[in-house]
């Protein structure tokens, strides 16, 4: 089994619920959701003429290889409405490998770790929430130190224990 750290990020439609439902179908056999971060309401990076999302980090232990990783969460992403309309546009649901223990990987088809995660508060502020002394693989800094050093962005606390305790 290896530990992998899942981001995941709404902000079209009923935003919790669609984290909430993402979270249920990642649950199987061979991907065990161990913790669920608390939920951020963060601003639009990248394209930033769009709702407000929601983020939120999961710790999964996994036997899954990351390329089946990306095709089972490329599944849930589909069956949850996600259509690519608009690159990095909004989304009912995206999901993105951000750590796989401490596998790096560079393909066409995925990168691991996560390449812009370091540059993202909404992905290192709730995984400093779950595993704050965790290293990153390749700059070997802390998730609370490379969320120190990451660039303003706002990011505030939503809901801190509803989507945890549906564990
Ligand atoms: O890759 C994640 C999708 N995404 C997000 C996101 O999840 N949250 C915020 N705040 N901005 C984003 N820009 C993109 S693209």
């Amino acid at each position: 089994m290896e530990t992998v750290y899942l981001g995941l990020g709404s902000n079209v439609g009923g935003r919790e619920a669609n984290l909430r439902a993402a979270i249920e179908r990642l649950r199987a056999p061979d991907l065990r959701v161990l913790r669920v971060s608390p939920v951020y309401e963060t601003e639009p990076l990248d394209y930033t003429e769009q709702p407000w999302f929601l983020n939120l980090v999961v710790e999964a232990g996994t036997s899954l290889s990351p390329m089946r990783l990306l095709a089972r969460i490329a599944g849930i992403e589909r069956a949850l409405g996600r259509i690519r309309a608009v690159p990095k546009g909004p989304r009912p649901i995206d999901i993105d490998i951000l750590l796989y223990g401490e596998a790096v990987m560079h393909s066409k088809a995925l990168e691991i770790p996560h390449p812009r995660m370091g540059e993202r508060r909404f992905v290192l502020a709730p995984l400093a929430d779950l595993a704050p002394s965790l290293q990153h693989p390749i700059a070997h800094r802390t998730m609370s130190e490379m969320l120190g050093d990451a660039p303003p962005q706002t990011v505030r606390k939503y809901c801190g224990d509803r989507l945890r305790n549906s564990q």
